[in-house]
């Protein structure tokens, strides 16, 4: 993709974008370890598509491993500690969906949320990326949309007894999102990623995914915004 007129050259080697970087790679890193562990735990939830499952975690252990060799590659040692405490909410909320049963809380998070967040990150970063993890995460983005795309089938085929279930947890765990992408907002800026447009492109996808599964126009509307100012 062609660099807009006016972004300024990114300097992949300096020490401001190799520093910002320590914190999105892990983020990255530590999310596809956890999308991995996530779809094994849905496998097991869900075993009339666990094939299929187990196949979608192996995926996920393969984009970790191009994203570790992303960080490798411009010598940044990933800060797997902040990545850990930037998913630790998400993180529980799945543990105790995953421990109660709620297959449907559990998909809505991985599936949907997190999702449709990669998706996000994935489409800005593309095109401010150095040649290597560019053509890494445009390999991974694809994939993404794969991974999105089981969710929507699944709870689309158990629209109505969802419904009600996903309300709940999109009221539970939307309003996380907004945190996270507060907390990245300058270090995304420092790799020429901006906030607005992660929550454009968020909220597009989210609010395709919710209308596929079958909310009307004014449902996901109220869905997709929920938790944003406040
Ligand atoms: O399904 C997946 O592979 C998702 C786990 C990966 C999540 C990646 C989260 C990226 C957030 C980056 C924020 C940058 C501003
Ligand atoms: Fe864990
Ligand atoms: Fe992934
Ligand atoms: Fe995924």
């Amino acid at each position: 993709m062609q660099q807009l007129v006016d972004q300024p050259e990114l300097d992949f080697q300096s020490e401001v974008y190799k520093d910002a970087y320590s914190r999105i790679n892990a983020i990255v890193i530590e999310g596809e370890q956890e999308a991995h562990a996530n779809y094994l735990k849905l496998a097991e939830l869900l075993s009339e598509n666990q094939d299929e499952l187990i196949r979608l975690s192996k995926m996920e252990s393969r984009h970790k491993k191009g994203f570790e060799a992303c960080g490798r590659n411009l010598k940044v040692t990933p800060d797997m500690q902040f990545a850990q405490e930037f998913f630790a909410p998400l993180h529980q909320n799945f543990q105790k969906a995953a421990a109660e049963g709620k297959v449907v809380t559990c998909l809505l998070i991985q599936s949907l949320i997190i999702e449709c967040f990669a998706i996000a990150a994935y489409n800005i970063y593309i095109p401010v990326a150095d040649d290597f993890a560019r053509k890494i995460t445009e390999g991974v983005v694809k994939d993404e949309y794969s991974h999105l795309n089981f969710g929507e089938v699944w709870l689309k085929e158990h629209f109505e007894q969802s419904k009600a279930e996903l309300e709940e947890a999109n009221r539970q765990n939307l309003p996380i999102v907004w945190k996270m992408l507060n907390s990245v907002e300058d270090d995304a800026r420092t790799l020429a990623m901006e906030k607005e447009a992660l929550v454009e492109d968020f909220m597009i996808q989210y609010g395709e995914a919710l209308s596929n599964i079958g909310f009307s126009t004014r449902e996901l509307m109220r869905l997709s915004a929920y938790g944003i100012t406040g």
